[in-house]
């Protein structure tokens, strides 16, 4: 089936106080990574005068929409929720063009994010806090929960609706305005998801959107009005804005980098694991912080399970996204598919060897953003495949790195040899084992026999080690974040 022919690039504006306005500062282009020719959308980035306005709408609104019930709050919610599933084929195809994952991928998200904005729309169902007794007569003690105010949301691009929804959600529902900036590659997505919130009927300056550069996060945390700020991205901006934060006494919620493992184990079902960990490493352009992109695998089926593996990625299809079938797209732009040649071949130069590189697309349609998914193995002296960058830097593209293990207690020990601890996959159908591995791998989210990928809403998501800053998302933890509790000590008159 052929690709779409480009259409005319949408306007691209920015939603400050409950008005679509243009920017001021420089132009900003959304194209398509898999087709240099299609230009998504264009407008002009926001600057340090949108930011100010759109602070000072978010906290003119705090006050009247903390006021509304919680039920009020979250029907705005179910709203937006009905809006993104009812258009989630037109939304899907756009994510698709703007960020290069697959359509079923795209419109994956796109009903994921409906779905979580319905879990949360319904947060006003569910518990609301704590009661104590109290050690006093005719007393309760009751911990509550209030909104911590205006909350600034930073967003990065491989998840463009998902993870706004997952932020802005909890934030909304339990009664915080927002100032959200996602990442300038993904602009058209963020627009259609505050379209969305407007016709759901949210009041005006409760979601603001800024479109635009890196420097509209910073000055969003040097903001005085700013209460909390989450943020998802690459470690080095994480750990930037949480030390500007901190120095504010700003609240942070940072999720950053990842280099997960998948350990597939002598006794593992090979057929299933070699499926998984295809997806895991993959599906998106390894464009993750969820992805697997180290492999560990016991040495006693590694050349079998390799043959599966490769057998598999052998048919992968690699090409324009918005085609029906085709099973990896683009990375994101130029420059982040530079990045992940530049991370190969300084691994190649430290020692690393191709075990595969799969198909890219035989034209690639003049784009230089397509990698070919790529196996690299570590093979050496065991000090310097620790050192290589293809086993400790987040390349953040289609790249798994394998080392072969001696067994269970190895292998969970060089799922650890790493400074992140987001996710980790485990394959094996030995009970022992497994509860080995909830003992030893150290990580915020542990796959049995499943991809290391993949958040379902109503669970804490988050990682260990480097690839985390301050409390969980979504789930339960998400209340942690976006409320700070009041204790009540609650007394009526002289008790009977
Ligand atoms: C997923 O695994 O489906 O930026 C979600 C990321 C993660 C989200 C992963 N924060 O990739």
């Amino acid at each position: 089936m052929p690709s779409l022919a480009p259409t005319a690039p949408i306007e691209l504006r920015h939603f400050i106080a409950g008005r679509w306005v243009e920017g001021t500062l420089s132009p900003l282009i959304s194209d398509n990574p898999a087709r240099p020719d299609d230009i998504v959308a264009t407008g002009q980035q926001a600057g340090p005068a949108e930011v100010s306005l759109a602070m000072v709408a978010a906290s003119a609104a705090a006050r009247p929409w903390s006021r509304r019930s919680m039920h009020e709050r979250g029907a705005v919610l179910l709203r937006t929720a009905d809006l993104l599933a009812e258009q989630a084929d037109r939304l899907g195809l756009e994510l698709a063009r703007e960020e290069g994952k697959t359509l079923s991928e795209a419109t994956a998200e796109v009903l994921r994010a409906a779905q979580i904005f319905r879990y949360y729309g319904q947060a006003g169902d569910r518990s609301a806090g704590e009661v104590f007794s109290s050690p006093r007569r005719g007393e309760r003690i009751l911990v509550t929960r209030k909104p911590l105010g205006v909350i600034g949301i930073v967003t990065p691009f491989n998840f463009p609706i998902a993870i706004p929804a997952w932020k802005i959600a909890p934030a909304l529902v339990y009664g915080n305005t927002v100032v959200w900036k996602p990442a300038s590659t993904v602009p058209l997505l963020a627009v259609r998801l505050a379209e969305a919130l407007e016709e759901a009927g949210l009041p005006e300056g409760v979601l603001n959107l800024l479109l635009g550069r890196g420097s509209l996060g910073t000055a969003l945390v040097e903001h005085r009005g700013l209460s909390g700020l989450t943020f998802t991205g690459s470690t080095r901006v994480g750990r930037e804005l949480a030390a500007a934060a901190a120095s504010r006494g700003v609240p942070i919620q940072a999720e950053m980098g990842g280099k997960n493992a998948s350990v597939v184990l002598a006794d593992a079902d090979l057929e299933l694991a070699a499926d998984q960990v295809l997806l895991g490493a993959f599906r998106s352009s390894g464009q993750k912080c969820t992805a697997t992109s180290r492999l560990i695998v016991d040495e006693r089926v590694a050349d079998d399970f390799l043959g599966r593996l490769q057998d598999r990625l052998g048919q992968w299809i690699v090409g324009d996204p918005t085609v029906r079938g085709v099973q990896m797209g683009p990375l994101v732009s130029e420059p982040a598919a530079e990045t992940v040649r530049r991370g190969i071949r300084a691994a190649l130069a430290d020692g690393a060897t191709v075990l595969h590189e799969g198909q890219a697309p035989i034209d690639g349609a003049g784009s230089r953003c397509f990698i070919a998914p790529t196996i690299l193995e570590l093979s050496g002296a065991r000090n310097a495949a620790a050192q290589n960058p293809a086993w400790c830097k987040e390349l953040f593209g289609p790249v798994l790195t394998v080392r072969r293990a001696s067994g269970s207690e190895d292998a969970f020990q060089l799922a650890n040899d790493s400074a992140f601890g987001l996710a980790a996959a485990v394959f094996t159908q030995d009970v022992t084992r497994v509860l080995d591995a909830l003992d030893e791998i150290d990580v915020g989210v542990l796959h049995v026999n499943s991809e290391s990928a993949g958040a379902d809403p109503h669970v804490p998501f988050g990682g260990a080690k480097n690839s985390g800053y301050g409390p969980m998302e979504q789930g339960g933890a998400a209340q942690d974040f976006y409320t700070h509790t009041m204790t009540v000590y609650l007394r009526g008159g002289t008790p009977a």
